[in-house]
Order: C-alpha cells, then structure tokens, then sequence
C-alpha cells in the first residue's frame, strides 16, 4: 500500500493550523505542522496528534444507536431518522415547535457542514427555544459590538503583526491557541511585538502562561475588568489624551461617555481590582502615547460578572486612543467567505429582546435564549416546556453551570436526539445518537473562525481519509432529518440540496458585491450538481469579498482556485476599513448603547460594596483539553493530573490546605472534593480549577477519560449569575468556601 499525503487545517481550536497529513489505506502514519502554510507556517500544538487517536478511538460511534432498557444498541441510518422525525412531529404536533428545544455546541464552529447544515434544520424546526454554547462564551462580546457597531460576528482583531503594545485582558493564548483572535503560532508573534520593541501588558488574576512571557502583569481581582478600563478611561480623559483618529466625526455618544468616566477615577476602583491606582494611571498613559495600540479581552473579560462592560470598555479604549481603524491597533477583518448574511443587513438593528424567555424572562439574543434559561424551562409545569431537545455536538452536563441541574432537566425530556461522537455526560441521556464522521473524514472551510484572523487568508481542507464503512457525513444527517420533518422526505436527498443553495444563494447574493450583476438561475447552473457543503462553500467563496464572481472576476476566489493552493492563500494584511465596516441604524459607532449603560449601576454597586470575603473560583485551560471531549484519546489524556484546584500559597496556610490533598470547594449550589495543587501563580483570594471533566457519570462510554475522571467544575458554578445586557452565564469570579477534605 503506499502511503498519501494531505494538506489541510486542523479544525480543533481557533487557530486553524495547517498539517500535513500522512494516511497509507485507513492507517494515520503522521501528522506534522505544514511549513508552506503562508498563515500557520509549520506551527502546531500536541492537540493536531489527537486528530489521528480521534481516528482510532474504539469508543467513538461508528453507528447510530438507540436506547434502550439494556443500554444504547446499534440501529440503521433511515430507521433512527424516521424515528426522530416522527418523535419530534409528534411533540411538535401535540405542544408546538417552540416544545423542542435546539442546541448548538462548540465544535459546530470548527465545521461547515455541521454549521450550514445545522441552519438547515433549524428552518425545518422554526422553534424560539435555541440554545448554544454562546450564552457560555462569547455573547457579552456579540452584544457590545452588535450595538456599538451593528452586524453580527463583526469585531476589530488586533492587527498583531504591526502593534507596539498589546493589553491583554483575560485571556491565555500561549495555552488557548487564541479565541475571537485567529492567529496560529501566538507565542512567535508575541515574542516578535516584543522583540521589535513593543510591548505585552497581561491582566489575570492568575500569572498565567501569557503573562509569564509579558512585561508587566497586572494580577485584577475577577470582575475587575470594566472597572479597570473605565479608569484607564478616565485617564485619557481626564489628561485629554483623546485622538479619535479614523473614527473622527464617525461616531455617537462621546459627550455621554466622557460623563460616565470622570466617575471612575483610579483610586475609585483600585481596591475593587486589586490593583493600585498609580499603575492604572501609568498604564492609561502608556496606552494613549504608544504609536500603535491594541486592547484585547477574552474568555475571562466575557464569561464574568460585567462581561459586555467589559469588552464596551475595552472597545472605548481602542477607539478614544485613535487605534480602531489603524494599522497595528484593531482593524475589522474582510474574510473571504462572510457570515454576515446570518445576522441583520446593514442598518437593521442587532436582533436583542425581541422576546423573552418564558419561565426567566431572560431577553432573546440573537435568536436564541441563553443557557441560564435552559434547565428552567425543561423543568417548567407551563404547557408549552420543552419537552424534546435536539442537540449537535454539545456537553451541557459539564460545560453548563448547575451541571446537577442540567442533568436532571435532561433526565426529564420526552425525547432527546443527539449529533456526537460519544456516549458522554449528556448523550447518555438522548434516545438517539446519531455520530459525524471523524475530523480527518471532512472536508472543510473555516467559514466562521476566519472572521477574526489577523491576517486576511483562506483555505480549503479536502478530506485526508474516505468516512469508514457505513458512516454518513454529518450534513447528510442533518438534511435526512430536516427534509422528514418538513414532509419532504420522498425526495432525494440531491433535491433536497438543491433547495438549499436557492434558498441560500438570494441572501448571498443580496449582500455580495456581486449584487444585481448575476441572476440567480446561472449561479446554480455554474454550482453544477453534486449536493453537500462542497458546492455551499463554492458559492460563498464565489459570492464574497475576493470571489471571482462566476466570472466577473477573473483569478477572483472559488473553491477550484482554492483546491490548487493546498497551503492556503495569503489575501492581505488587515486594513482599515471605515466607513463600511460601520453598519449600524444611525452609521455611526454608538459609543454609549443604552442596553450597556444602563448596567453602570450593577458595577457601582459591586465597587460599593468592595472586596467580597468569599474567595472567588476561576477556570483554566490546558494545552491538551478542548473543553471537555479529548479526554477519552490516550495521548491527551497522559501526564499529571490536571483536574487540580490550583491556591496560593498563601490561601493553603491559611486553609490548611496541602499539596495533592482534597480541598472541599463549597458554593451556593453544590459542592466538590478536588486535588489541591499549591501554586504561586494565583493571586490570593482566588482559586483555579478547570472546567470539562467530571467523566464519572454511569452509562456512558468514555473507558480512557473514565480512568481518571476528575470533577465536574459546573457543580459549583452557580446558574444565578448572569452578565445582565447579554444573559450570559458567569463562569469566572465564583464565590466559594474551601476546605481542606
Ligand atoms: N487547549 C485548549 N485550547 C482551547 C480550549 C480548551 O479547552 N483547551 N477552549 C477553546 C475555547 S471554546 C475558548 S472559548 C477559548 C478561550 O480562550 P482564552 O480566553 O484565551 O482562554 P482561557 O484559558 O479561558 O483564558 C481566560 C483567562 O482569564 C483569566 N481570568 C479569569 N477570570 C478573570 C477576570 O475576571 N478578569 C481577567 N482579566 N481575567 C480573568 C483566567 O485566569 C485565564 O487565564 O480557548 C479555546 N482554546
Ligand atoms: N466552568 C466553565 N464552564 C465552561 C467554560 C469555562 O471556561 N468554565 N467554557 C465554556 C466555553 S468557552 C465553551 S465553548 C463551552 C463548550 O461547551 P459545549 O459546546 O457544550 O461542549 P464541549 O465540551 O465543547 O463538547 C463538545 C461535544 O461535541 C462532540 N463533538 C466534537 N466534535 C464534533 C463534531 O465535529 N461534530 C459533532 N456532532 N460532535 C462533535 C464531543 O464529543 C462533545 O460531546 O463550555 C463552556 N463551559
Ligand atoms: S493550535 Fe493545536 S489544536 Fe489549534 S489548530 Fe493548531 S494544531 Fe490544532
Ligand atoms: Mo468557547
């Protein structure tokens, strides 16, 4: 047999590294960095070797399976989606479509065909009760740039390859591989902004990987974060430090916020953060005079207590200090194939509150309902519960706060169907699991990611391996189940296709450049006929910023020009971009949204109320997780225990707590015996244990993660905490008591 080889993209983080792909029959002999890759340039992770153990893993479904009284049993593909779809037309018929529940986790964003055929099932399924791994994540972010911007998915990147000072706040690329910020090989290029004399300020409450290759870490109190950037606000102000630069005469609101900084003097709010106001004023000032700057805040500026404060905060400061818009400071990316047609058209308003949730009342963002709503409103006695839950590559059971909670509201549904890999923590509780085919199966574009890289690029991953034996890819799946419930099931699944590219094709077309240049009927004759995300890809490609516009543009993208560069193409730098990338009702940035504003007096009254006794719990990541499913794969799994709760030194001699004893973690929901690790890392008064184990659960079947299952993080992290403009779920800066065990 000989051996092939395969570029392509690893698609498990953000970072979208390119590998080479070395396969001989169904065997995966290496995996290795690409060099050629104009973006990732050879970098990888140990997480691109979990792609070939995912490959061989005896536990992962290679059929679908049913459950049973005796367990889940093998069951064929048409049989389980004839079963589905009945199920679910049943619960529709006799409750409504808003009683089934749709959920979309994480790794759907690593997919195209998972993501743009999951919208084909959710136009099968018109239900309000939509939920995904968003409200757990980056919501505060959508929110704040959705009001000060308009659009959806529409965010300033830092334009690292240019930048002289880089604030990071709550975020740890060294070990994420970066997230809303798509840059392969972070740590090279934090070295080099360092190296040609810029500089890498770091804001965590622990001294995290990022912050030990910084020049200045700021340990902030968790939730300090809006706080923190107001002052430095308030400095910029105060010294007249402002330059709007190209945002000049372009925005909404700069009066109004002017008013609210002078309230957030420095030595308001040092305590609060844990910081001293001298080093806020110095760092204000660093800021402001660096020649090109770039704010930053990720998963712990967002999945905390003022989360979209937060990133509005951080925002204002890239704005007021002339760096949004500038090259080396934060630039709106043009990625190749747009998501924009998803979310409002330029000028609509952000779609927020237009309902509310019926048990909580909790606001619709962006269509769905956030995570804090999904266990009340399985648990409600209301005739229109949910009662059926439909669910892609997601693991509420850990990745959801009230885990014991979301287990019980997932113990009570009707009928539960599944997309996943494994039987886990939360499928164990569908009655139907339905797997995808593996990473190295799919063909794929980054269609989501690559809306926040630092460079403008594109790339095609052609399949390094045929599915196995009797798999379907996902987007057949998806499609075999939509067409049954719109009672369309007679029809071929090419047909069904079809219908899908003319209905995706007008939007597309609606805001492409192409716009009244091309009709309809000769973009799906061009397509040509094969049906699956290969042809959607080809249109969007075709159909966006640097398509060849079937033809109007010759050596413009498409997926056969994409196909010839097996590396990836380099498409330019960022650059600026206003005024298009301003797509608000007013065409101006709304510096001061009253949705944000009015959640000041939330902040006030924390600051009043200064430093909480409780000692707050925050996550962390670790080089070989992604989120709570590579722990089944050996290689990932190997090494010392990393489920530990990391102290401070200081914090264990005054528990009493010792290295690789239990520590009792206490909140208001629950409690948990974890491993105490002694680490100086943290900063007194806050503790670390990471979220996405707790693999101890029965009946499922995980055997390599089982073997040392750590604790479910999500036991403890309370469910009444929300960031209030975005309903997002609080993960970070939770209180507990800690004892030792
Ligand atoms: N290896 C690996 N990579 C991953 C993942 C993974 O599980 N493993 N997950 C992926 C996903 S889904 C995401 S969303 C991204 C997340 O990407 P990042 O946000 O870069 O990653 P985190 O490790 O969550 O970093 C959050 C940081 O915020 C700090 N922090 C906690 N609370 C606060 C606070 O109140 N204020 C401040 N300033 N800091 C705080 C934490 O100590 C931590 O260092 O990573 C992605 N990449
Ligand atoms: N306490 C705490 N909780 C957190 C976080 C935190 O920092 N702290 N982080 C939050 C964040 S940022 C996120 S994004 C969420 C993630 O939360 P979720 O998205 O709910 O869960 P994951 O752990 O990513 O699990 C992904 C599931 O998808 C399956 N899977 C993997 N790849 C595929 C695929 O290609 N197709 C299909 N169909 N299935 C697949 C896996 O087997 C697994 O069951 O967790 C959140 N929860
Ligand atoms: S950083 Fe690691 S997991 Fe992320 S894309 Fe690159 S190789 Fe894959
Ligand atoms: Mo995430």
């Amino acid at each position: 047999m000989t051996a092939s080889l395969t570029h392509r993209a690893c698609t498990l983080c953000e970072a979208t590294c390119g590998i080479r792909v070395t396969t001989e029959g169904r065997r995966v002999l290496r995996i290795e960095g690409d060099p050629d890759d104009p973006f990732s340039r050879g970098h990888v992770c140990p997480k691109a070797h979990a792609l070939g153990e995912i490959q061989s893993d005896p536990d992962r479904l290679r059929t679908p399976v049913r459950r049973t009284p005796a367990g889940f049993v093998p069951i064929g593909w048409d049989e389980a989606l004839d079963l589905a779809a009945e199920r679910l037309g049943a619960i529709r018929a006799a409750h409504g479509v808003d009683s089934i529940a749709l959920y979309r986790g994480n790794p759907t964003v690593h997919d195209a065909q998972s993501l743009l055929y999951w919208n084909v099932l959710q136009k099968a399924l018109p239900t309000r009760s939509q939920f995904s791994a968003g409200s757990l994540d980056t919501w505060p972010r959508w929110v704040q740039a959705g009001l000060m911007y308009g659009g959806f998915l529409h965010t300033p990147i830092p334009d690292l390859e240019r930048c002289d000072y880089l604030l990071i706040l709550g975020a740890n690329p060294l070990v994420s591989n970066g997230s809303l910020m798509t840059a392969p090989g972070i740590k090279k290029r934090l070295q080099a902004l360092r190296a040609r004399g810029g500089k890498l300020v770091v804001v965590d409450p622990r001294r995290s990987e990022t912050a030990e290759i910084a020049d200045l870490h700021l340990a902030i109190r968790p939730g300090g974060d809006a706080a923190f950037v107001l002052a430095l606000l308030h400095v910029v102000f105060a010294e007249d430090r402002i330059a709007l630069g190209a945002c000049a005469g372009r925005i909404a609101g700069l009066e109004r916020v002017r008013e609210i900084v002078s309230c957030y003097a420095p030595e308001r709010v040092a305590a609060a953060c844990g910081l001293d106001a001298g080093t806020i004023r110095r760092v204000a000032r660093e800021f402001a005079s660096a020649p090109r700057a770039a704010a930053y805040g990720r998963m712990g500026a967002s999945v905390q207590r003022f989360g979209t404060l937060a990133h509005w905060a951080i925002d204002l400061l890239d704005i007021t200090t002339g760096n949004l818009d500038r090259e080396g400071g934060v630039l709106f990316p043009k990625p190749a194939v747009s998501l924009a047609f998803v979310g409002p058209k330029p000028g609509e308003p952000t779609p927020l509150g237009r309902a509310k949730s019926p048990v909580g009342g909790f606001d619709e963002i962006l269509g769905e309902w956030p995570m804090a709503a999904f266990a009340e409103e399985i648990e409600s006695t209301r005739a229109d519960r949910i009662r059926a839950l439909v669910m892609i590559a997601g693991n509420p059971a850990l990745s959801a706060p009230n885990a014991a909670r979301i287990e019980r509201a997932l113990e009570r549904l009707e009928f539960m169907v599944a997309f996943d890999y494994y039987v886990n923590e939360s499928t164990r509780y569908a009655d139907l699991i339905l797997p995808p085919t593996a990473v190295l199966e799919n063909e794929s574009y980054d269609v989501a990611l690559l809306h926040f890289a630092v460079e403008n690029v594109a790339k095609w991953s052609p399949a390094a391996l045929a599915p196995e034996p009797g798999m379907r890819p996902i987007w057949r799946t998806l499609l075999g189940l939509s067409k049954r419930l719109m009672g369309l099931g007679a029809l071929g699944d090419e047909q069904v296709d079809g219908l899908v590219v003319r209905q995706l094709a007008p939007a597309l077309l609606e805001q492409s450049p192409f716009a009244g240049r091309l009709g309809l009927d000769a973009i799906v004759a061009a397509l040509g006929d094969a049906p699956g995300p290969r042809r959607l890809v080809d249109l969007m490609l075709r159909l966006g910023q640097a398509g060849d516009g079937f033809g109007l543009v010759p050596g413009g993208l498409s997926l056969a020009r994409l196909e010839a560069s097996p590396h990836g193409l380099e498409l330019g730098r960022l650059a600026p971009s206003l005024p298009e990338s301003i797509r608000t009702p007013s065409g101006r940035i709304e510096l001061a949204p009253e949705r944000i504003v009015a959640d000041l007096p939330r902040l006030d009254a924390w600051l009043a109320a200064g430093p909480e006794p409780a000692l707050a719990l925050i996550g962390r990541r670790d080089i070989r997780s992604m989120n709570s499913w590579l722990h089944n794969l050996p290689s990932m799994a190997k090494g010392r225990d990393r489920c530990t709760l990391e102290v401070s030194p200081a914090d264990a001699a005054r528990l009493g707590l010792r290295e690789g004893e239990g520590a009792r973690i206490e909140s208001r929901i629950g409690t948990l015996v974890a491993p105490v690790a002694i680490s100086d890392r943290m900063l007194p008064g806050v503790v670390s244990l990471p979220h996405g184990f707790g693999h101890d659960r029965p009946d499922t079947r995980l055997s390599v993660a089982a073997r040392r299952p750590g604790v479910n993080a999500n036991r403890v992290v309370d469910d009444a905490l929300v960031d209030g403009p975005s309903g997002t779920s609080v993960l970070n800066g939770i209180p507990v008591r800690v004892s030792p065990a």
